[in-house]
């Protein structure tokens, strides 16, 4: 039988959890990935030579699938989340805001809660949850992702306060802008908006977060990273970044 670490990653079909597949494996890590879009992360957990099983973490039932089919894990990344839209709290769509707070929030929570035994009973436990930049800024039209964001931050650090005591370490990882499908979502598909995010300057790519990821992981087993920050060089804040003029 491997003696290999189990990781698990949540929201791994594209992106940085799809990275983070590939840096874990890489690292020595049994991977262990879900996703909604099944034959994309097919294709993600082949080339990476991990596993891979259909997630929905909106839905309590196959979260329970999902951990069911997982009995033993010892890191646990909650990476699946979203932003919906651009819009002003005026004129906020209350359908968005209840999906990114049930993705990235309620969704968090449901698969730690179903994996905190297995994580406990693994004596070297660890929650990597991908909070972000908005976690702990706001930015106009940005309200209801901030928000969730934010939501994320509490659980996170409420999560460390409950575990005291217990082998399970448990750290946020902040990204600024990172290029991913991020935006394509965000904008319901409009590739020319997603990618006028970026334009002129360079910014992180899915890869640069999983390295975070995967060291982060890889620290000894009494050490906990609480919080990462990660941001482009042209990027200050939320709303403050610097873009080279247009040719
Ligand atoms: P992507 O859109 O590339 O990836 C998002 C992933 O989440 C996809 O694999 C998607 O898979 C999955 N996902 C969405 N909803 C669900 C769901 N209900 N159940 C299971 N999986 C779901 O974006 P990123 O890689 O950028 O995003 C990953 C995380 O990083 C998110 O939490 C995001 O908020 C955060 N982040 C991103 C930043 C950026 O600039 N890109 C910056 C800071 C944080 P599928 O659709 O197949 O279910
Ligand atoms: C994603 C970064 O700036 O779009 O979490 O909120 S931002």
């Amino acid at each position: 039988m491997s003696s290999a670490k189990i990781a698990v990653v949540t929201g791994a079909s594209s992106g940085i959890g799809a990275a983070t597949v590939h840096a874990l494996s890489k690292a020595g890590f049994r991977v262990i990935a879900g996703a909604r879009r099944l034959e994309t992360l097919e294709e993600v957990t082949r080339a990476a030579g991990a596993s891979a099983i259909p997630l929905d973490v909106r839905d309590q039932e196959s979260v329970d699938n999902f951990a069911a089919a997982t009995p033993e894990v010892h890191l646990l990344v909650n990476n699946a989340g979203l932003a919906l839209g651009l819009d002003p709290i005026g004129t906020a769509k209350e359908q968005d805001w209840l999906t990114m707070y049930e993705t990235n929030v309620l969704g968090a929570m449901r698969v730690t809660r179903a994996f905190l035994p297995a994580l406990e009973a693994s004596g070297d436990g660890q929650i990597i949850n991908v909070g972000s930049t908005a976690g702990f800024e706001v930015y106009p039209g940005g309200g209801g992702y901030t928000a969730s964001k934010h939501g994320m931050k509490a659980l996170t650090r409420t999560l460390r306060l409950e575990l005291l005591g217990k082998p399970i370490r448990v750290t946020e990882i902040a990204p600024g802008m990172a290029e991913t499908e991020f935006s394509l979502v965000r904008f319901g598909g409009d590739s020319h908006r997603a990618a006028s995010v970026y334009q002129g300057l360079k910014p992180l790519t899915a890869e640069d977060i999983a390295e975070c990821i995967a060291w982060t992981a890889n620290r000894p087993a009494h050490v906990n990273i609480d919080e990462m920050v990660i941001r482009p060089l042209f990027q200050a804040t939320s709303t403050q970044v610097h873009r080279a003029e247009k040719d």
